[in-house]
């Protein structure tokens, strides 16, 4: 199989850098930690490794070292497309070069034999009250997965540490495989009602197969859609909530199944993957209150108005990020070529020049600009989408690619487990008291 070949060819010279630096470097210091950054939820403290993506503040994301522009004309564009296969994607996630078409198609394949769903699954589903969160039912139906889990059984059977990520690897691309066909049945049977199982189309890719299952639209574009909203939410570097919670969970050997239902919990969070709802709630709002589109004055005093009204302007500020996200820019210029006209793309390219300056006036938020929830809302919206507490799901299907290949090349690479040391406020407090007197 084409991951497991390629990461093997890499695995011995990338143990070897590893364990250079912890055997023969292990002393040498990389950051110091504040106060500050202790009771401050360990912001930028540099403390985690991962080679999969990472965010450069006055840059944004870079995948294996590409930027966004870069990876998205680098990639192979999917049959009838212009967005690049999924699979090749993943490909580069987990191998750090850009594939051929064959290569990618070959990742295509092998999801495409791993799509089935057992029936329990949705038998589960359906049972459940129809009032449950669609992120609780994803993330059911991640859990329910794990009796399948190759590493879990692998692991009683007494398998070696040094084959521990084989078992990974299958178990990611079975997951992966299997998260597009549970979303979409989440979709149809939640808000549609229906109860017949999805089926992926072998003579698909896993774009467009998302959008045939989805049956959201008869505009063209979603496949192409569905291909770069899950690559630009593929990844995020580690510190992330769902990135770090499924390589902390993964640390102690939890299987990739129960590991990414620890990422799934913490996307949930409003803070997290939940903005992007919020966002385009309140591009919705503005276009209520204003019959449509307002003019720049009215929607200057509205962001004004949803300021002093205590609220952040959602989609807008970064903990890690100074510059417009890319995912933004990439998901707006993927509107402005496809339906520049419509009425909230308008608005959301409106917003992008004025609510930077109200923050700016404010002066609190470290970065003005847009980030990635700022329009992604807006393009689900435009294909008939609308459903809003499903959006977290869409970008959970995504966010499985980058951290499963991190979690494979955590097993390759011996990770161990996670353990950072905590602190008694007294002892802080104590150590403010001599830093006085030093
Ligand atoms: N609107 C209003 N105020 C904002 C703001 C915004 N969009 N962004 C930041 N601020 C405020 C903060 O609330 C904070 O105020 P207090 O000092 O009163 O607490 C101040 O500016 C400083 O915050 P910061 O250091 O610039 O930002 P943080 O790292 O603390 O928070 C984030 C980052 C994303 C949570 C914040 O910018 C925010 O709440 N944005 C709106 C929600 C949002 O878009 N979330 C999606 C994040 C996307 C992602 O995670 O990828």
């Amino acid at each position: 199989m084409i991951l497991h070949d390629k990461i093997s060819e890499q695995l011995p010279a990338w143990r070897e850098r590893i364990r250079a630096l912890s055997k023969e470097h292990g002393d040498v210091v990389v950051d110091k930690v504040t106060v500050g950054q202790i009771v401050g939820g360990m912001r930028d403290i540099k403390s985690l490794l991962t080679d999969v993506s990472f965010v450069d503040p006055a840059e944004g994301i870079r995948f294996r070292g590409m930027s966004i522009p870069e990876v998205l004309k680098a990639l192979p564009k999917a049959k009838g497309g212009k967005m690049p296969y999924v699979g090749g994607l993943y490909y580069l996630l987990m191998i750090g070069e850009v594939p051929t078409v064959e290569q990618a198609l070959a990742v295509e394949a092998e999801w495409e034999a791993r799509a089935e769903i057992p029936d329990y699954v949705y038998k589960m589903l359906k049972d459940m009250p129809k009032d449950t969160h669609p992120m609780i039912l994803f993330n059911l139906a991640v859990m329910s997965l794990e009796r399948i889990s190759t590493f879990a059984q692998k692991y009683q059977e007494g398998m070696k540490k040094d084959v521990y990520w084989e078992a990974a690897l299958e178990d990611s691309l079975n997951l992966t495989a299997k998260l597009p066909v549970i979303a979409a049945f989440i979709y149809r049977y939640k808000y549609f009602g229906e109860k017949r199982k999805p089926s992926y189309n072998p003579k698909l890719d896993y774009g467009s197969n998302f959008a045939r299952m989805m049956k959201v639209s008869d505009k063209k574009g979603y496949a192409d859609l569905s291909r770069l909203y899950f690559l630009l939410h593929s990844d995020h570097e580690s510190g992330n909530v769902s990135a770090h919670a499924t390589h902390l969970v993964g640390s102690s050997l939890s299987d990739v199944y129960f590991a990414f239902s620890a990422g799934l919990s913490g996307l949930a969070g409003p803070l997290h993957g939940l903005a992007n709802q919020e966002c385009l709630g309140w591009l919705l709002n503005v276009h209520n209150r204003f019959n449509g589109v307002p003019s720049r004055d009215d929607l200057y005093k509205f962001a004004w108005e949803t300021l002093e009204s205590g609220k952040v302007i959602p989609g807008y500020g970064h903990a890690v990020l100074r510059v417009p996200d890319p995912r933004f820019t990439a998901q707006m210029d993927f509107a402005k070529k496809r339906f520049p006209d419509d009425d909230l793309v308008r608005l959301a390219d409106m917003v992008f020049d004025v609510v930077p300056t109200v923050l700016k006036e404010q002066g609190k938020a470290k970065n003005p600009a847009p980030n990635v929830d700022a329009i992604s809302g807006t393009l689900q919206h435009y294909y008939g989408v609308r459903e809003f507490d499903f959006y977290t799901v869409l970008f959970g299907v995504g966010r499985a690619l980058g951290v499963t290949a991190n979690y494979v090349w955590a097993r390759a690479l011996g990770m161990p487990i996670e353990r950072p040391k905590s602190m008694t406020t007294k002892m802080l407090e104590d150590i403010v008291e001599k830093s006085k007197t030093a």
